[in-house]
């Protein structure tokens, strides 16, 4: 296929090439993004966009499926084989989506869903009342130790005894540390324990987190973080999930198809399936252990410049920053590092004081940086420059770094840099 059509939509594609260049010169350090592989997209570009394949492979309400139908089989094949799962479902769009179709599987509107506290690191979807979550079911919240801001599991416990939720959710998206799956699987009694894995999927099949499936019994999570994927969503049922309820699979498939989503978007589809086949390559695991090892090291150069890391370091992907002693809120640090060339986001921290439009926080991640090959030196450099901008507070220097940023960034081409 002739790859230069989009050039004739001149508006368009000089909006693109400026965003690839915006990448090309800045680091992108927000913890839940990454940088996709060449085969990613171009999988995304294939005439799979244009087929319509409502139902599931060998049963679908459209014609002209046979080479659809191989496409999804192959990524839930795929998919089995590196999350280790038995049942699969690739058609979620995306995250949301996904846990979405938890809840419509496993409970009626009304019941109860425990969830972490979205102040404290947990994820909209998991209760919060302006999602559909909190609004057509009733959500209770747990949250972190007030001290060492980790979760606490014996007052997770507490709160499962006394309100005897259906559906518990693990996971989150500016939680630090791992979670201890084998310990929630102890205190669910009959609720359903989902782990939402979206933030760490890509450390998990790498074998850098510990891995939810033995302990819980349903698995959603996205496709395009840590596991660098396109732009999705995912469904898994344990062997755990089934032993609890046989028909878990069917009621999962229902409620994608035809309960939340029409055609499920089949180049995102074999696009996730390019994915699953480069996380299962040994490349994949020396990734994720360097995006963890990468994080540690920036961790440790922020603690020595006396920034105070939620929980006090970080076991994953991410590092959330009290900013209070450094005396500047999340939203002006999250512009002058933008200004610096360093792509983070304001954040909330746990039992914040600050509104959520200014929080006291960030949340910097290493992912995309590692998938661009920086390593322990670079960790050094970025941890020296963000330092700089945050003492100095001002544009000036934030426009400093920024060219050296720059230098930094162009030393390490994109993967999709051909
Ligand atoms: N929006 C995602 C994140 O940035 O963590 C969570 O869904």
């Amino acid at each position: 296929m002739k790859r230069n059509n989009l050039k004739k939509d001149s508006e368009l594609f000089k909006i693109i090439q400026n965003e690839r260049k915006r990448r090309k010169e800045t680091l992108e350090m927000i913890p839940s993004e990454n940088h996709t592989s060449p085969a990613v997209l171009e999988a995304m570009s294939t005439i799979l966009t244009d087929k319509y394949a409502e139902g599931y492979p060998g049963k679908r309400y459209y014609g002209g499926n046979e080479y659809i139908d191989e496409v999804e089989n192959l990524a839930i094949k795929r998919a089995k084989e590196i999350f280790k799962t038995p049942f699969v479902n690739v058609q979620p769009y995306s995250g949301s989506p996904a846990n979405m179709a938890v809840y419509f599987a496993c409970m009626n509107p009304g019941q109860k869903v425990l969830g972490m506290n979205l102040k404290d690191g947990g994820h909209l979807t998991h209760g919060w009342p302006v999602s559909f979550s909190g609004t057509y079911y009733e959500s209770i919240f747990y949250g972190v130790d007030k001290k060492n801001q980790l979760i606490d599991l014996s007052e997770v416990e507490k709160i499962v005894k006394k309100e005897k939720p259906k559906l518990i959710w693990v996971g989150g998206s500016a939680y630090p540390r791992e979670f201890d799956w084998k310990g929630f699987s102890k205190i669910t009694g009959e609720a359903f324990l989902a782990a939402d894995i979206a933030h760490i999927a890509g450390l998990i099949v790498a074998g850098v987190h510990s891995d939810p499936a033995p302990y819980v019994d349903i698995i959603t999570t996205t496709t395009h973080k840590t596991l660098r994927g396109p732009r999705g969503g995912m469904i898994m049922v344990t062997e755990k999930g089934l032993e609890k309820d046989p028909d878990l699979g069917r009621k999962i498939n229902k409620a994608v198809f035809p309960g939340l989503q029409g055609g499920p978007h089949e180049h995102q589809i074999a696009a996730k399936a390019v994915c699953f086949e480069e996380a299962a390559k040994a490349g994949f695991k020396e990734y994720g252990k360097k995006v963890v090892e990468n994080n540690k090291i920036l961790a440790q150069e922020l603690t020595k410049k006396n920034f105070e890391l939620v929980t006090g370091g970080s076991d994953n992907h991410l590092c959330l920053i009290d900013l209070r002693n450094k005396n500047i809120g999340g939203e002006k640090a999250e512009a002058l590092l933008e200004m610096a060339g360093i792509t983070i986001n304001k954040n909330a921290i746990p039992d914040d004081p600050a509104p959520p439009a200014d929080p006291s926080g960030i949340r910097i991640g290493t992912p995309a940086i590692t998938s661009r090959g920086m390593g322990a030196d670079e960790m050094i450099e970025i941890a020296d420059l963000i330092d700089w901008v945050i003492t100095e507070k001002d544009e000036k220097a934030a426009e400093e770094a920024g060219s050296k940023i720059k230098k930094l960034a162009e030393k390490f081409p994109l993967p999709y840099d051909f």
